[in-house]
């Protein structure tokens, strides 16, 4: 009897913008989901998304200090560099060449619609530029380049994946079956983790230093910051986002973290006090940043080991990317390259 062929790897594709330092937003709703798919099957794909980055202006200097960062994060979470394609966008210039292609199949109300549009136009009223519009689009190109399955993103990207499932599909209609339409993967909890100051609105690495965790806050600056979080007035401590935004937020956290669920945690403190939550969450939130913050400064002591990585990933990410380039090229009637 014949064995069967080895089925191919299903491929895990996500990114993370270098537009500043991480937050603990960052690592529930994404980076701590990257490392869950057993190499047996899976083929991860994680990029430093510098492109997507200068869509709000950036001082070069820093940027290029936070890509080489986040590659060290990545890593620091716990992504082994040998099973995981950890590697810069722009160091494969197919992304750019595919969301060329894809911007002629994305109807101008389709992107209209995208909230994170609305909301970083609103930020950034003096620099409302194409590209911060056409982000969608690069985003579904990094996705369709790879063939992606599965993309473990936070609830905020959910519109932008249902748009490059739409592109993909659309283009399939026309051409055949050339994309792999992609699904979301999002955590149990934590896929929206909120501002410490303002547990209305979703954290994020580009707001004020206080309404956020960073991942490489010292533990007295973690201590301090929680210590400030805005509560309420009422004492109890309940999961209950539309009344109690402040105290869900932190139970959700203490949830992601210990993975279980967010009853569980306000189960454990019932009758006890805002402090007791408070301080429940620094120490989960410590304990669980102190390993990531070692890895990482030892890893950004041997800069040249982070760089030799995005290289080497480059190199293999690139010719992943221009076999699918290739193929999109052909079919939409691109002129023929000769052979040689
Ligand atoms: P910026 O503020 O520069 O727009 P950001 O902090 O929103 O950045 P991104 O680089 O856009 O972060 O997001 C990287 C990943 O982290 C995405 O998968 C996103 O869904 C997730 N993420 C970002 N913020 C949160 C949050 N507050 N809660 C859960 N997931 C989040
Ligand atoms: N748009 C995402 C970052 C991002 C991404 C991607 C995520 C860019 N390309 C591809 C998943 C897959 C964001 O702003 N969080």
């Amino acid at each position: 009897m014949e064995t069967p062929a080895a089925q191919p790897k299903k491929i895990v594709y996500s990114g993370i913008q270098p537009s500043g330092t991480l937050t603990i937003g960052n690592y529930i709703g994404a980076l701590r989901n990257f490392n869950r798919f057993p190499d047996d099957e899976y083929q991860c794909l994680y990029s430093v998304v510098d492109m997507h980055a200068i869509t709000v202006r950036q001082d070069a200097a820093a940027l290029r200090k936070r890509c080489l960062d986040l590659a060290a994060i990545y890593i620091a979470a716990g992504l082994d560099p040998k099973k995981n394609i950890i590697y810069c966008q722009s160091h494969v210039s197919g992304h750019a060449e595919l969301a060329w292609i894809l911007n002629c199949f994305t109807y101008m109300g389709e992107l209209n619609r995208m909230t994170q549009f609305k909301d970083k136009s609103a930020k950034h009223a003096d620099n409302i530029n194409a590209g911060l519009f056409t982000y969608p689009v690069l985003m579904a190109a990094d996705i369709l380049l790879f063939n992606t399955s599965v993309v473990p993103i936070g609830a905020d990207q959910k519109q932008h994946l249902e748009l490059a499932r739409d592109i993909a599909q659309r283009f399939n209609g026309i051409y055949g079956d050339v994309f792999t339409v992609p699904e979301g993967k999002f955590g149990k909890v934590g896929t929206r983790v909120m501002s410490l100051q303002e547990p209305t609105r979703k954290m994020s690495k580009s707001d004020p230093e206080d309404t956020y965790i960073a991942l490489l806050d010292p533990p007295d600056v973690i201590r301090r910051k929680i210590k400030r979080a805005v509560t309420d007035s009422d004492a109890e401590i309940r999961f209950d986002p539309a009344n109690k935004p402040g105290v869900s937020n932190l139970l959700s956290i203490i949830a992601a973290l210990t993975d279980t669920t967010v009853e569980e945690a306000a189960a454990e403190l019932a009758g006890q006090g805002y402090g007791k939550l408070k301080e429940r969450v620094t120490d989960v939130v410590i304990s669980t940043l102190e390993p990531l913050q070692a890895e990482h400064k030892r890893l950004m002591a041997d800069k040249g080991y982070v760089q030799g990585i995005l290289d080497e990933n480059a190199e293999i990410a690139n010719h992943m990317a221009t076999r699918m380039l290739r193929k999109v090229q052909r079919k939409v009637g691109f002129a023929d390259r000769g052979r040689k």
